[in-house]
């Protein structure tokens, strides 16, 4: 497909905390190869954001995820590198593991090369730069804690 000819398509993908820790891993793709991301993927048919965040964390990760979760923002996407440009509107959302003690698998090693926890003032490099662009705009997934 072309650029044109193709359609932007919405991604749901979660900061999951624990503590002061963010989970990330190395991707495997066409699209960002070798950055750091966050789990997530495609928004299925008829999937709230929360139960598409919490089926891709689950399918890349094996964790489970609060249902409670906050939507952080969105930001648009545009990925015009060949072999297959493509366009994603994506949803950042927050939460918390269900189970401080559950360790992420790496269950898609095809896509990834593992989950680590990192702390967001000593984040990995490079990050995918959809992420990139919001750390240096000084965005933080954590909660603002009253001065
Ligand atoms: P699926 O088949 O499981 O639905 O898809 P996936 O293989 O898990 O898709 P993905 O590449 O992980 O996510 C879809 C798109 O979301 C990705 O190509 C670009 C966009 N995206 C961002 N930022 C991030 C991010 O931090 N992590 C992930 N995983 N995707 C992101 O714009
Ligand atoms: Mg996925
Ligand atoms: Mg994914």
């Amino acid at each position: 497909t072309t650029a044109a000819a193709a359609k932007p398509r919405v991604a749901v993908v979660v900061f999951l905390l624990r503590g002061k820790t963010v989970l990330l891993g190395r991707r495997r793709s066409s699209v960002g190869d070798s950055t750091f991301a966050l789990p997530g993927g495609h928004l299925e048919f008829g999937e709230s954001f929360e139960e598409c965040a919490a089926r891709e964390l689950k399918e890349e990760t094996g964790l489970d995820i609060e249902k409670e979760m906050e939507l952080l923002t969105v930001t648009n996407n545009l990925f015009l590198e060949p072999p297959k440009p493509s366009h994603y509107v994506t949803v950042f959302m927050r939460g918390v593991a269900a189970d401080p003690d559950q360790e992420p698998q790496n269950l898609e090693p095809n896509k990834c090369d593992g989950w680590e926890w990192y702390e967001w003032d000593n984040l990995p490099n490079p990050l995918f730069w959809p992420l990139e662009k919001m750390v240096r705009t000084g965005f933080s997934p954590f909660p603002k804690t009253v001065e």
